[in-house]
């Protein structure tokens, strides 16, 4: 396995020695009592480059997206390496990633608990993000109960999928702000991006600390602010110029918030619209992003060349202005080739994640792999080179299908596929499933062992039913598993959300597969993508009204202008669907 990635960034230099006192308490004192008084315990060094922001990445997973973010709003990062680093730093971020327990266990055992409980107190600006709001609280029931920081008092805990919650928790949904913040400023109407399973818990004992709660299910704490101390649930380097600015609020000590008006009020978690970038080398040898019909991405001219649409981080920026609440690159020949040889494509994440501010996925080859010269990969470490490089998620094809292969067979999780493996170190909110079936039309349900659907338009002999069968390799492979099996397993196995293209949709324009969407979207709890068909504003709102989908992917008609993203966002308004505008 690859090492965690490591920190990057220098150290404070020069900084002066002070001495603070280690307790621990639930409610930071005022600044005036900061520095000085009680026992010495660990050392300070006092900096002050206001335009330096010290970040506490513990290596427990990628935090490039807030690097990308502070150094996009003009900001230096000076990196934690030990406690006393903590307790030197002007103004702290603390993204907090990976597990609950894990991300405790590190903290204990560097002493960076103990620091950051001294930090807290003491009152001086701190901002935590995502696991770093929960690691404030009392305890968690991820992998426990385990035992928090125990700044705030409450509980963390899991959504309940029971009843048929959706979880992950994934997505852009509304704040209720509950408390006059300088960090919200600007936010209030607004959607902000949420990827997560466990939530914190609003109670009497922690509500002075509440400055937003948010619905989903019930209502859990999306952000606390109590003098210096805050900390979001919601990813701001994800949420677009909301999230951008509610950073430079808590950056900038100065900073009046950007008081751009909503569009339109946010209510509730929104359906996201997705751009999706197939990315590949042409016959030249350049990246470009193409686009199949079918899966067929080469023109139907003599010349047979991969049809060339754009260059990819053009194209993702471009989609990230233009509103798209999530970029995908989908590598499609890694099936092939091994990605960690394909150094552009990893550039093109580097670059993407740097102007992107809305959540990056990226798939295509993540499987294990030996090289020529005998050195093996494992999935992970492809996985993990992926997340280092820029990406939120990644996206499994084929190996998933092999994975839900096996486990269907032997009804054994042995734990060692690629999804098991890289959801358990990233959190399955990290892990897409891309499944790209076919429909096979059939006279009866008893005819195959597979889930088949009533269709809406009978096949070409007349048949009323269908099972989607599954393929592996772009298309190239079809396997004994339908998409309805697939997508149970691979919940099981570990997925957080499901990316469901159909090939016969692929590049035709004539709308999604609507009875495919539908009867994958109603047999999982995990949010299921829609690809494949889009081709005019109506096939959105279509999908969102007929099924269960969180989300709706298109490419062809983005990279030929033929629809704008807004349009399609405006036309969902419209039509009485919560979006992001
Ligand atoms: O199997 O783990 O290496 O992953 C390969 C990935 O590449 C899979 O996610 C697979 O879907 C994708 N892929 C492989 N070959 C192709 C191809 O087109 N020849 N693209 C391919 C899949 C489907 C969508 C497309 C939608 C929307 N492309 O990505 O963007 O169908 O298109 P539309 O709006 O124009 O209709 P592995």
């Amino acid at each position: 396995m690859q090492p965690p990635p490591q920190p990057q960034g220098a150290m404070a230099t020069g900084a002066a020695i002070l001495t603070v006192p280690c307790s621990v308490g639930r409610r930071p004192k005022r600044s005036s009592q900061r520095r000085g008084s009680g026992s010495a315990s660990l050392s300070v060094r006092a900096s002050s480059d206001a335009n330096t922001v010290t970040l506490l990445d513990y290596g427990a997973g990628n935090v490039r997206s807030v690097r990308n973010a502070i150094r996009h709003l003009g900001f230096g990062i000076r990196d934690v390496r030990s406690p006393e680093d903590i307790l030197a730093a002007d103004r702290l971020v603390f993204p907090g990633v990976g597990a609950f327990g894990s991300a405790m266990d590190v903290l204990n055992s560097t002493g960076m608990a103990d620091a950051l409980r001294e930090y807290v107190q003491m009152d001086r600006p701190f901002l935590g993000i995502c696991l770093g709001l929960q690691l404030l609280f009392d305890s968690s029931e991820e992998n426990g109960p385990v035992s928090g920081l125990g700044v705030i008092p409450g509980v963390v805990r899991r959504f309940d999928s029971s009843k048929g919650l959706i979880v992950p928790h994934i997505g852009w949904n509304a704040l209720e702000i509950t408390k006059d913040t300088q960090l919200l400023q600007g936010a209030d109407g607004h959607h902000v991006y949420f990827v997560h399973s466990y939530h914190a818990l609003p109670s009497d004992a922690n509500r002075d600390w509440i400055s937003s709660i948010c619905n989903y299910g019930d209502s859990f704490v999306s952000s606390i602010s109590m003098g210096n101390i805050q900390a979001v649930q919601f990813h701001p380097e994800k949420s677009g110029d909301t999230g951008l600015s509610i950073l430079k609020n808590f950056l900038s000590a100065n900073s009046s918030g950007a008081k751009v008006p909503a569009r339109r009020k946010a209510s509730k978690l929104a359906k996201r619209v997705i751009a999706c970038l197939d990315v590949r080398s042409n016959d030249n040898g350049d990246l470009v992003v193409t686009k199949g019909d079918q899966y067929d991405v080469r023109d139907h001219t003599s010349s047979k060349e991969v049809r060339n649409l754009g260059k990819p981080v053009d194209l993702a920026s471009q989609y990230y202005i233009d509103g798209a609440d999530e970029v995908s690159f989908l590598n499609i020949t890694g099936f092939r080739d091994f990605p960690l040889g394909d150094l552009p494509m990893l550039e093109v994440l580097r670059c993407a994640s740097e102007k992107v501010f809305v959540p990056l996925t990226v798939g295509g080859g993540i499987r294990d792999f030996t090289d020529a010269n005998g050195r093996y990969y494992s999935s992970l470490e492809v996985a993990s080179e992926y997340f280092r490089s820029g990406a939120d998620k990644i996206s499994i094809g084929s190996d998933a299908v092999y994975a839900a292969e096996a486990f269907l067979q032997t009804g054994v999780k042995t734990g060692k596929s690629s999804l098991e493996q890289i959801s358990r170190v990233y959190g399955n909110q990290a892990v897409v499933v891309s499944i790209d079936p076919r429909r096979v039309y059939v006279n009866s349900p008893e005819d195959v062992p597979f889930k088949t659907v009533k269709v809406s338009s009978k096949g070409p002999s007349g048949e009323e039913y269908a099972w989607y069968q599954c393929t592996v390799s772009g298309g190239r492979d079809s396997r004994p598993i339908g998409a309805y099996e697939l997508a149970k397993a691979v919940e099981e196995l570990g997925a957080g959300e499901i990316l469901l293209n159909c090939i016969d949709c692929d590049g035709q324009g004539c709308g999604f597969d609507i009875d495919l969407v539908k009867m994958v979207s109603d047999a999982v709890t995990i949010p299921v993508i829609a690809s494949s068909g889009a081709g005019a504003v109506e096939h959105f709102s279509e999908v969102f009204e007929k099924t269960n989908a969180s989300a709706a992917l298109a490419a062809g008609i983005f990279h030929r202008k033929e629809v704008p993203i807004l349009a399609v966002k405006e036309h969902l308004v419209d039509a009485g669907v919560e979006v992001r505008v």
